[in-house]
C-alpha cells in the first residue's frame, strides 16, 4: 500500500487533536503504519518559526510576513517529515497545512495570488489525499479551547485565538468554502458532537476515501463496504 496523506482543518478547538489520536487507532488497527504531524511545526525548524507565530512575536511581520514564516516552516517539515514518510509507504496525519493558510492570513487580507504562489513552493506538489474539516460554531470551540486552557499548562490564548469572535466565524465561513470548493478531497464532519460520534463519521468518510486500497491490503469492514456499494 503506497503512504497517503491526511489533513484536518477547523476552527479553535474543532477536536482535531482528539479525533486525529483516534483515527491513527483505528488505521494501525488495519496493520497501517501511520505519522502524526502538525502545523505550524513538525519539523525542528518548522518548531522554531512555531514559537515565534504563536507567541505573536511576528505578528509586527503583518499578515504577509506571517504567511511567509508559515511557507517556511511548511517547506521544511513537507522535506523533512512528510515527503520521506510518504515514501516510505508510511501514512501521515496532520494537524492544519495550507488550507489553514488560505483561511487565516487569507481572511486578514493577504492576496490570494500571493497565498498560491507561497503554497505552490511550500508544499512543491505534495498535497493531502484527504482532508477532514471538522466545522464547528467559533463560540463553542473556543470556549473548549478556554476551559483547557484551566486545567493544563497551555497558558492564556495565543496569537490567532485572541482574534474576535467574528474574525473566527469569518474563518470557519471560509473553511466552508474551500470544501465546497474541492468535494472530493475534503469531507465534512460536524464537530459539536460527542468525540465518539464524530469520530464514527470520520471513520465512515475515511473508509469510503481509501476503499479501493483497504481491499487491495485485505481490510474485512471496507471489503463488506465495497460489496454494499
Ligand atoms: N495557523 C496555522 C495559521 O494562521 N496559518 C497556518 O497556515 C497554520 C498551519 C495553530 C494556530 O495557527 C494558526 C491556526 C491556529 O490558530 P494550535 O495551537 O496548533 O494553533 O491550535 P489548533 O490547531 O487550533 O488546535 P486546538 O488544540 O486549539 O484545537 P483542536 O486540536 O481542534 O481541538 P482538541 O482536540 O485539542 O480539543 C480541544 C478541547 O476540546 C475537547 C478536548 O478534550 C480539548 O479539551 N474536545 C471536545 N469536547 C467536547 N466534545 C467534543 N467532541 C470534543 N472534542 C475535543
Amino acid at each position: 500500500m503506497t503512504g497517503q496523506f491526511i489533513t484536518f482543518e477547523g476552527g479553535e478547538g474543532a477536536g482535531k487533536t482528539t479525533q486525529i489520536a483516534l483515527l491513527k487507532q483505528r488505521l494501525e488497527e488495519l496493520g497501517i503504519q501511520v505519522i502524526l504531524t502538525r502545523e505550524p511545526g513538525g519539523s525542528p525548524g518548522a518548531e522554531k518559526i512555531r514559537e515565534m507565530l504563536l507567541s505573536g512575536a511576528a505578528r509586527k511581520l503583518g499578515p504577509r510576513g506571517e504567511a511567509m514564516l508559515f511557507a517556511a516552516a511548511r517547506a521544511d517539515h513537507v522535506d523533512s517529515v512528510i515527503v520521506p514518510a510518504l515514501e516510505r509507504g508510511d501514512w501521515v496525519i496532520c494537524d492544519r497545512f495550507a488550507d489553514s493558510t488560505r483561511v487565516y492570513q487569507g481572511e486578514a487580507g493577504v492576496d490570494t495570488q500571493v497565498l498560491d504562489l507561497l503554497e505552490t513552493v511550500a508544499v512543491a506538489g505534495t498535497r493531502p489525499d484527504l482532508t477532514i474539516l471538522i466545522d464547528i460554531p467559533a463560540e463553542i470551540g473556543l470556549s473548549r479551547v478556554s476551559a483547557r486552557s484551566k486545567t493544563d499548562a497551555s497558558g492564556g490564548p495565543d496569537r490567532f485565538e485572541s482574534d474576535n469572535i467574528a474574525t473566527h466565524e469569518r474563518r470557519r465561513t471560509l473553511f466552508l468554502d474551500l470544501a465546497k470548493r474541492e468535494p472530493d478531497r475534503f469531507g465534512v464532519v460536524d464537530g459539536r458532537h460527542s468525540s465518539d460520534h464524530v469520530a464514527k463519521e470520520i471513520w465512515w468518510i475515511v473508509e469510503r476515501h481509501f476503499k479501493d486500497l483497504f481491499v487491495e491490503a485485505g481490510g474485512e469492514d471496507i471489503a463488506t463496504l465495497k460489496e454494499q456499494d
